[in-house]
């Protein structure tokens, strides 16, 4: 018979727990790497995309905290990540936003994996918390490719980077309607 995870002290496996302190690492890297884009967009002049990226990093941090919370009431120990190798500079504001959709596509890949192995090992409890970071990471897709589709759809030349920072504000109204929500 398959061993039971849940056990008196806790309900998560140390598979599990492992996984999510993995997790945990990412949402860290996103919002670590979200904050330094902010803080070159306002520098060159991006206000729109530096406020948009500034309000994403608080948003990883608060994902990343939610981890936390979840893995030490499971009985596990959510570990305060180490966050190094954050790039600074950027090529332009393309570069940003492109950045931005890849890491999120890996964002997606993460949660996924995990919530194949919650499913495997019967953990319920953990595949149902996940299924708020499925939702939202395909929020943050649609943002994501969004952004990097107005860079085709107006170009970069003339008062076309400054008519993208513009758009950029209106992303999450845009990723709304997308989602059907009335
Ligand atoms: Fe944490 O939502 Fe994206 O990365």
């Amino acid at each position: 018979m398959k061993k039971q995870i849940i056990t008196p002290t806790r309900s998560i496996t140390e598979e599990t727990e492992k996984l999510l302190n993995k997790q945990i690492v990412m949402e860290g890297k996103s919002a670590a790497a979200y904050l330094s884009m902010a803080s070159w967009c306002e520098t060159k002049g991006y206000d729109t995309s530096a406020a948009f990226l500034f309000k994403h990093s608080d948003e990883e941090r608060m994902h990343m905290l939610k981890l936390i919370h979840y893995v030490n009431t499971a009985g596990g120990h959510g570990l305060q990540p180490e966050i190094t190798g954050i790039k600074h500079t950027f090529k332009s504001l393309r570069e940003v936003f492109e950045t931005v959709l890849n890491h999120e596509i890996e964002v997606t890949k993460s949660i996924n994996n995990i919530v194949d192995h919650c499913l495997a090992v019967k953990d319920y409890a953990t595949f149902n918390f996940l299924q708020w970071y499925v939702v939202e990471q395909r929020e943050e897709e649609t943002l994501a490719r969004r952004a990097v589709e107005l860079f085709n759809l107006i170009g970069e030349e003339g008062v076309g980077l400054w008519l993208i920072d513009q758009e950029i504000g209106k992303l999450e109204a845009y990723a709304e309607r997308m989602s059907g929500k009335p």
